[in-house]
């Protein structure tokens, strides 16, 4: 299996983070990319391939597809902003957020607001501070999405178990169109999902979303999208807290191409867990029209995780594998969660390995 990735996704490197009211060390750090192509150069059955430079598509409309221009030039720009007033040049951090509550005096213009100001509109929470090197790395981390992407749609050699994985750092799935969130910038599942409709003839995109928590960004991008079939297996009532509930179910044209399946946390095993896949894995073949699958893959899911409140063992990734192997679609991995750095690459790979069917 071919896997793409970028040393400009290391960039990205904040101090901290706050984490249940403790200010601690950023845990989507750039040592999770080493850790997985650690563990995938370990196996004959994956070649690691840099993300290539040169784009025939814009990168930057791919992006636009999805994301708000506005939203787009706040990533661009806010540190350059924010450093000039001086604000602290480790990072972007928001210092109030603007509530719906807050909003009813006229919306005024974000670029007449202040860079302290910004970030209150275009952030949810606190796990997106913004280094000098932020937006290079978001943009690598699309880089490297596309150009799987490109690879899947282009070389694929009529196998329906043809799978390729994006290595992508900063990850995406928390990312709504104009907002960011949950260590997210740009949602790389997301801009592929699009780049794939409109550059290669796809009719239907379904995105089955394996991560422990639910992909807010996802669900919000395309819950009026009948093209999108949004699938997500996540904790119950854990982050981002608002949002994954099985009674989301898609609106106006795009309804019933939601499907949220919460799981309990503490009493989701293995067992439970492969059972509700194999549910996730019947709805999207229920759908006949879906061409490409896109998995948000996310290993945060195991036990020994730091924010994960599962029981899975690491016997379960390999078993996820074939499941998302059994739905028989060319299928784009994207790389999302997963904080157990000692176990993380061999996670990866077990889901990996498990869908090409072999050990
Ligand atoms: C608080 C961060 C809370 C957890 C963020 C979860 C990120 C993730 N600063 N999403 O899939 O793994
Ligand atoms: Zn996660």
């Amino acid at each position: 299996m071919r896997v793409y990735w970028h040393s400009d996704s290391l960039l990205h490197d904040p101090p901290h983070e706050i984490l249940s009211g403790r200010l601690v060390t950023y845990l989507e750090s750039p040592d999770r990319v080493k850790a997985i192509e650690g563990a995938l150069e370990q196996s004959d059955a994956f070649e690691v391939i840099a993300a290539e430079t040169d784009w025939p598509e814009d990168i930057k409309d791919c992006i636009l597809a999805v994301h708000s221009k506005e939203y787009v030039e706040y990533l661009e720009n806010i540190y350059s902003e924010w450093t000039a007033i001086g604000g602290d040049k480790s990072a972007v951090f928001p210092e109030t957020f603007q509530h719906r509550s807050m909003q009813s005096f006229g919306s005024r213009n974000t670029n007449s607001m202040s860079p302290l100001a910004k970030p209150g509109v275009y952030c949810f929470d606190l796990s997106c501070p913004i280094t000098s090197h932020t937006y290079r790395a978001a943009i690598a981390s699309v880089r490297i999405t596309l150009s799987a992407a490109r690879y899947l749609a282009t070389a694929r050699n009529g196998s329906p178990h043809f799978g390729v994985f994006a290595l992508a750092r900063p990850p995406g799935h928390h990312t709504q169109d104009a907002l960011c969130g949950g260590y997210c910038f740009l949602n790389n599942a997301a801009i592929a999902a699009k780049y794939l409709l409109e550059h290669h003839g796809s009719k239907c995109i379904a995105i089955l979303d394996i991560d422990y928590h639910h992909g807010n960004g996802t669900q919000q991008i395309f819950y009026h999208n009948p093209q999108v079939l949004y699938v997500s297996l996540h904790a119950d009532g854990d982050y981002p807290y608002f949002t994954g509930s099985s009674e989301e179910r898609g609106s106006g044209p795009g309804l019933g191409y939601n499907h949220n399946l919460p799981l309990p946390r503490q009493r989701t095993t293995d067992d439970l867990y492969c059972d509700t896949l194999r549910k996730a894995a019947d709805i999207i073949q229920d759908h006949a029209e879906v061409d490409y699958l896109v998995v948000s893959l996310g290993v945060d899911t195991y036990s020994e995780d730091p924010i994960c409140d599962f029981l899975l063992t690491q016997a379960c990734y390999p078993r996820v594998g074939e499941i998302v192997k059994s739905i028989e679609k060319p299928t784009l991995f994207v790389m999302e969660g997963g904080y157990h750095m000692e176990t993380l690459g061999e996670n990866v790979r077990g889901v990996l390995l498990g869908f090409e069917g072999r050990r």
